[in-house]
């Protein structure tokens, strides 16, 4: 059972209240698909992936990117079940993906897509206590993704 503190709500609360879904979403998933090209083998639907450009303006790409957000925004608004709540998405990514151990890397590495396009729009606002409790939400949120798998 995950514990969050009163500070820890707060800085939650507040860093998620000055992101913008339809923003950070799709700039997040993007950077995965360039940084971490091997990832693009579960998008074999999104059409042309083929650069950097192509990824960025791929409507597809931007979709699944607010997708996920969106997923982000009901784990933030229900901290203390995040693992229930993920439970059937959880599921769904195990059966879709067929329990390749790669895809649980991958959502690590999505995680710190997203936390560097936040550093990069938040500046010097995105302290080490920030930081801190940030990664520990996408922890939470990666090891209720992937609870179904092993
Ligand atoms: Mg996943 C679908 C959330 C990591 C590949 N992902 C989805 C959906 C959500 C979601 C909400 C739609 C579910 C539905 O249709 O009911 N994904 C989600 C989160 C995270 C994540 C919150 C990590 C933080 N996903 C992830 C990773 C991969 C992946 C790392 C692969 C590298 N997701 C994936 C694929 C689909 C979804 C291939 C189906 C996309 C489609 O065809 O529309």
């Amino acid at each position: 059972m995950v514990e969050w503190s009163a500070a820890e709500r707060k800085i939650v609360a507040d860093v998620w209240g000055k992101i913008s879904i339809d923003e950070i979403g799709p700039q997040a998933l993007a950077r995965l698909l360039i940084v971490y090209p091997w990832t693009q083998r579960y998008f074999g639907a999104f059409g042309d992936l083929s650069s950097a450009g192509a990824i960025m303006g791929n409507p597809k790409v931007s979709e699944h990117g607010k997708t996920v957000l969106g997923a982000l925004d009901k784990a933030v608004k229900n901290l203390d079940d995040i693992k229930g709540l993920y439970a059937k998405l959880s599921k769904m990514h195990y059966e879709k993906l067929n329990v390749d151990p790669d895809n649980f890397r991958a959502s690590y590495l999505l995680a710190d897509c997203l936390s560097i396009v936040v550093a990069t729009k938040f500046g010097s606002a995105f302290s080490p206590e920030v930081q801190a409790t940030w990664q520990k939400l996408l922890s939470v949120v990666v090891a209720a993704l992937t609870s179904k798998y092993f």
